[in-house]
């Protein structure tokens, strides 16, 4: 028996990879159905090599007889679309930040805590986390359980797809017209991306931090444990896909890298790439189509007690939104639809 399945943000960078990966992982369907706001009603969408769709009114679609909702638009359309799809009996898989704090919503990674998923009863809603998070808790998970996380200290180099397609787009004019001498102005950025880095992902907090840094700070406590202290720097750099992380942990207990090497080799979801020599690592350029969370420079941080530090990178699209989603659909179906 197939499920009903209905992509939410189908045009978009995010909807495309979950019709592409829903299609690449056979995940048993008997009808894909792919919605999007009205300026995109007529165009098409592929369900991976499968077939292709035709996108639908989102404001004007029915969820009845739906059975799981995929949804990546804005976080407005979220608020509205998810619960209303809930409301006809879907359970939703929801990609945007607006109910991944809602203590009735789960906010899972099935390699960090699968357990979770039972709590979508309450609202009908299950959050997938933000990216950075998705591949920062996926390396985090054996090496708390190993020998307990105590701070966490991440700096990101974040791609601009995590921004969309016409941030894309941005870099690519801006280098372009460098070339021909001509200065673009940012539309999609604060400042010029090409040939550049921008340490402000989202808007700012009245405590200086951004609102990218809060939520890696907040979905780790939820997803992980909310006794890990977790201070984050996110920065936008010159890439297409894939984010990369730099780690800093204190743990509770020490561990050798030689043991993080092997436990983090032995954990779901992860390949360590680590040979310490030229290009003995992994770059966001890499792992675009991946679905694993790299991790590579794997050592020991000898400024503070029982340090560790690593390079962790991943598919943003990918691990970081669409497989995640794709992957919780896959757990919901063994036991919770
Ligand atoms: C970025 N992480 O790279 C963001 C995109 O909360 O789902 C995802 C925003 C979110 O810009």
């Amino acid at each position: 028996m197939g499920y009903r399945v209905a992509v939410v943000g189908a045009t978009g960078n995010v909807g495309r990879e979950m019709l592409q990966i829903l299609a690449e992982r056979n995940f048993p369907v008997d009808e894909v159905v792919a919605l999007a706001s009205s300026r995109s009603v007529g165009l098409k969408a592929s369900f991976g090599d499968k077939s292709i769709l035709k996108v639908q009114d989102l404001a004007k679609f029915d969820f009845k007889g739906i059975d799981i909702v995929l949804s990546s638009p804005g976080a407005k359309v979220s608020a509205e679309h998810s619960p209303r799809a809930a409301k006809a009996g879907a359970v939703v898989i929801d990609n945007t930040s607006y109910w991944r704090m809602d203590p009735d919503v789960p906010l899972v990674v099935p390699e960090v805590n699968p357990q979770a998923i039972a709590g979508y009863k309450g609202r009908g809603i299950i959050a997938n986390p933000n990216c950075s998070t998705i591949q920062m808790v996926v390396a985090l998970k054996p090496i708390h359980d190993a020998a307990g996380i105590k701070r966490v200290v991440v700096s990101t180099y974040q791609s601009t797809s995590g921004a969309g397609k016409e941030a894309m787009d941005e870099l690519v004019s801006q280098t372009k017209s460098f070339f021909v001498n001509q200065t673009l102005d940012p539309v999609k950025f604060t400042k010029n991306i090409a040939f550049n880095v921008i340490p402000q992902i989202d808007v700012f907090m009245d405590d200086g931090s951004t609102k990218e840094e809060w939520k890696m700070v907040v979905e780790t406590k939820k997803i992980l444990d909310p006794k890990i202290k977790v201070h984050a720097t996110c920065v936008r750099v010159p890439t297409f896909v894939g984010h990369a992380e730099s780690i800093n942990l204190e743990l509770e207990r020490p561990l050798e890298d030689d043991e993080a090497r092997r436990i983090l080799s032995a954990a779901p979801g992860v390949l360590v790439v680590d040979q310490r020599e030229p290009g003995g690592y992994v770059t966001p350029k890499e792992v675009t189509g991946q679905d694993g969370v790299f991790v590579s420079r794997i050592r020991s941080d000898p400024t503070v007690e029982n340090g560790l530090a690593m390079w962790v990178v991943s598919d943003n699209l990918r691990k970081g939104a669409a497989l995640n989603a794709v992957q919780i659909a896959e757990e919901l179906i063994k036991g919770y639809v």
